[in-house]
């Protein structure tokens, strides 16, 4: 097998990174893990498939280059990935350990995966900014904010699963490269284009694909222990939203979904259950924008999505204090369910040009 350092240039067509940046980084990073005897991998709060897969894939080719490497979580993840190989190893940190002082001690090495802010690691941003470990970043979410040392950040990647994967492909790391990893990182990237329904029209991603199943992904069973372990209660929901939660506005090409608290409880709701809902609107013909607002303790918790060159993040990060990507975006509101719901139906109003002559 030929061993490759750097990925050669044509591959790195249409990143938005440029490539010479690109290496020097990864250089560094190479640089840095060798030396590096403790490293530490942290995803966002509130975990999705790409932030778990992306920090299980780089700790088990750390692992087995001999590193002491731990993934210590801000919140829990959900249940759906608790078949992932080591996943029994992420340490998660609940409202008595967030504060613990000594989560980052004697850390050389930081890697954050999947997060462009530290707003995104809320409950221990203070620790992870003060650790006076070396620290780096990598991620596929626009305008990172600049606190690691190294900074490895391309939109064009479908998720930040592929990405890792690109890293560990042209820096020693390949050597150790295997099945479970593999496995944890084709989970990060199925999740993260739902399962290659959206985001994945680079034809990058599916040489990386093909790279992850020389390795070993079962890709049927991935599917199957991801997609089909709900529990009764959550379908039910499903139901109840689809039926009782789900308002369509056809002339605006747009549906959005509401959640009471009372919903919530009634569907016993776990951790991960609300996850697609937002999507279910973009499965009526000619809805193109969806919306859902989920009544939390404190806030109304709310997701937007997209088809083609409607942008969500724009939308959300001027009215919805949230951002994220072009066709998914994350946002929030602190007054009522009900007025949240007027204000986007007001806002949406003066977006009515742009979504009643919209083609897709
Ligand atoms: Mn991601």
């Amino acid at each position: 097998m030929i061993f490759t350092v750097f990925l050669p240039v044509y591959l790195r067509n249409n990143k938005t990174m440029p490539v010479n940046k690109f290496q020097h980084e990864l250089k560094l990073f190479e640089e840095r893990v060798q030396l590096s005897k403790k490293i530490v991998i942290v995803p966002h709060f509130n975990p999705d498939g790409d932030a778990i897969g992306s920090a299980l894939g780089l700790y088990i080719v750390l692992k087995k280059l001999g590193k002491n490497v731990e993934i210590i979580s801000p919140t829990i993840y959900p249940d759906f990935l608790k078949w992932l190989p080591y996943n029994n190893k992420i340490r998660v940190l609940g409202k008595k350990t967030e504060s613990d002082p000594s989560i980052f001690q004697d850390v050389d090495l930081l890697i954050g995966v999947d997060f462009n802010a530290l707003s995104r690691i809320d409950n221990i941003k203070d620790r992870f900014a003060g650790s006076s470990a070396f620290k780096v970043l990598i991620d596929h979410h626009p305008n990172p904010e600049n606190f690691t040392d190294i900074l490895i950040s391309d939109t064009s990647y479908s998720s930040t699963a592929e990405l890792v994967f690109e890293i560990i492909e042209a820096t020693l790391l390949k050597k150790y490269f295997d099945s479970d990893s593999a496995t944890a990182l084709y989970t990060g990237l199925m999740t993260d284009t739902g399962s290659f329904s959206f985001n994945s029209s680079n034809p990058n991603t599916f040489r990386v694909v093909g790279e992850m199943m020389k390795a070993g992904v079962d890709k049927d069973k991935t599917y199957d222990k991801v997609y089909n372990s709900f529990s009764v209660d959550r379908m039910r929901f499903m139901g109840h939203v689809m039926l009782n939660r789900m308002v369509v506005i056809p002339e605006l090409k747009t549906g959005y979904i509401y959640i009471t608290a009372k919903d919530r409880k009634s569907f016993n709701e776990q951790f991960g259950d609300t996850e697609n809902f937002v999507n279910i609107p973009l499965g009526i013909k000619g809805i193109i924008f969806s919306a859902i607002f989920i009544e939390r303790d404190n806030f109304i918790k709310i997701s937007f999505r997209s088809k083609g060159s409607f942008n969500v993040n724009k939308f959300s990060a001027a009215h919805f204090n949230g951002g994220g990507h072009i066709n998914a975006a994350g946002g929030e509101s602190h007054v009522s369910l009900h007025e949240t719901t007027e204000k986007f139906v007001s806002i949406l109003q003066t977006y009515s040009e742009e979504l009643k002559n919209y083609e897709y």
